[in-house]
């Protein structure tokens, strides 16, 4: 399983669970930030900032929304102002992978509502622009719409 980055400035990326909580400069219990939870997280912030450095890349600008998506396609888009304390659980207190929310889950302690602590991430992408930053977070399901619902006249 691994976990798609992509940025339109740093590139798209794929890691493994590992390869991707290497990268944070520091590791801790998420309790430090969650009541109730238990496992190893990684501040998100901080992370990104190591990532950038780490591609030698230089954005130059700050991002302004974090989209995720979960493996079940949920979904939650972030304003990059509310992810202060946001953090990635990567794996259980013991070192085993996620028996809920594996691969990697995030979570916005700060945040607008806790359906934004998205389940089985498997896609982020960071955006810049500046519209993006307008709108508030966002979080639900994909819109799928089966070609039946699409001939179906509306009642
Ligand atoms: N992948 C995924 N993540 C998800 C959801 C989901 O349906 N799928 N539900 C969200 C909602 S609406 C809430 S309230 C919380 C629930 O978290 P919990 O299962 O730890 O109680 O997870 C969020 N993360
Ligand atoms: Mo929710």
């Amino acid at each position: 399983m691994t976990i798609e980055i992509a940025d339109e400035y740093v590139g798209r990326v794929r890691y493994t669970v590992s390869e991707l909580a290497a990268i944070a400069p520091r590791r801790f219990p998420v309790q430090e930030r969650v009541n109730g939870v238990t496992g190893k997280a990684f501040d998100w912030l901080t992370w990104y900032e190591a990532w950038v450095r780490a591609q030698q890349a230089e954005p130059g600008r700050t991002p302004t929304r974090l989209e995720v998506e979960g493996a079940d396609e949920f979904q939650a888009g972030i304003p990059w102002s509310e992810l202060k304390q946001a953090l990635v659980l990567y794996e259980q207190e013991d070192g085993s992978p996620l028996a809920k929310g594996y691969p990697i889950r995030l979570y916005v302690p700060d945040g607008s509502s806790e359906c934004l602590n998205v389940k089985s991430v498997v896609r982020i992408r960071i955006l810049y622009d500046e519209e993006a930053a307008e709108k508030s977070a966002t979080y639900g399901f994909k819109n799928t719409i089966t070609p039946e619902q699409l001939l179906k006249p509306r009642s």
